[in-house]
């Protein structure tokens, strides 16, 4: 039985109308990511952070699941009808919702959700549709210590015990639309090299020596539905 575990990034929803991070069109363009992206950035301005979570969170229904979303959840589809004998995980760093509404089951978001905030005083993580402020109340403990439920640098990512199991027992592991440059994502690739085959596809070449077996290039609407294809009937 083949076990393949699939790293997305923001690459792959880039073709759903959602903005990568780096790059020349990227988020990060007009915002510095220490304001934004890390605890102290947060403490310092919560309005701000707020502000920029609320107005990706007003845009993502916008976006619709694309061919390459679509194609992965064929695959864990046919794993669970038995027409492919395998398993097939997604471990996405992506805070978007795309993968679960092209209907993938097996999907681990290491980075957090945009959909969802957490509650600094009690803990709870409550599913959020529209906007939040520093002084929103908490559903459960009613104080307003609610945050973006997101993965800040210098935080430890959410799940990274069952996303090493996972990796330990792959035999295949395929990285989609990730600059490969936040760890502890960008080190799968070589905690995996010496037991499992490996694949990246992505629109551009990495900066630097790929350190995977494969490299296929292009948009992921393209790329990943024909490996996908060769999956299934192969
Ligand atoms: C297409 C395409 C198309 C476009 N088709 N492809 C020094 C050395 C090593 C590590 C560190 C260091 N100093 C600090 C660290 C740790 C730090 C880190 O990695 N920093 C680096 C920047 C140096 N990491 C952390 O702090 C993490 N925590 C941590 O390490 O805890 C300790 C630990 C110890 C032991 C075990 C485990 C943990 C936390 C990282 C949190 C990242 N959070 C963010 C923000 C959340 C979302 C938000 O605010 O909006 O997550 S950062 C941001 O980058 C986001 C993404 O998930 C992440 C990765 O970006 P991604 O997805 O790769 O996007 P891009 O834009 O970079 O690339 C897109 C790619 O797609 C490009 O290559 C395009 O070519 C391609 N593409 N269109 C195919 N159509």
């Amino acid at each position: 039985m083949r076990r393949i575990v699939v790293l997305t990034g923001a690459g792959i929803s880039q073709e759903s109308g959602l903005q990568t991070f780096r790059g020349a069109d990227g988020l990060w363009n007009n915002e510095h990511i220490e304001h934004i992206c890390t605890p102290q950035g947060f403490r310092r301005d919560p309005l701000r952070v707020d502000r920029f979570y609320n107005d990706l969170r007003a845009r993502l229904p916008a976006a619709q699941p694309n061919a390459a979303h679509l194609a992965l959840a064929a695959v864990e589809q046919a794993a669970r009808s038995g027409r492919w004998q395998g398993q097939l995980t997604i471990v996405t760093q992506n805070i978007d919702d795309l993968h679960e509404r092209a209907g993938s089951q097996d999907v681990i978001h290491m980075h957090g959700e945009l959909l969802r905030l957490r509650c600094t005083r009690c803990g709870m993580t409550p599913v959020w549709r529209t906007d939040c402020y520093p002084d929103t109340p908490c559903p459960a403990c009613h104080a307003p210590t609610l945050r973006p439920d997101i993965v800040w640098f210098g935080e430890m990512p959410y799940h990274m015990d069952i996303i090493e199991k996972r990796l330990a027992e792959c035999d295949l592991f395929v990285a989609i639309g990730t600059s490969g440059v936040v760890y502890p994502a960008a080190g799968f690739v070589d905690s995996v090299a010496a037991h499992a085959d490996t694949m990246l596809f992505n629109l551009e070449a990495p900066s630097g020596p790929a350190p995977f077996d494969q490299t296929i290039l292009g948009p992921a609407t393209h790329t990943v539905p024909a490996w996908t294809r060769d999956l299934l009937e192969g």
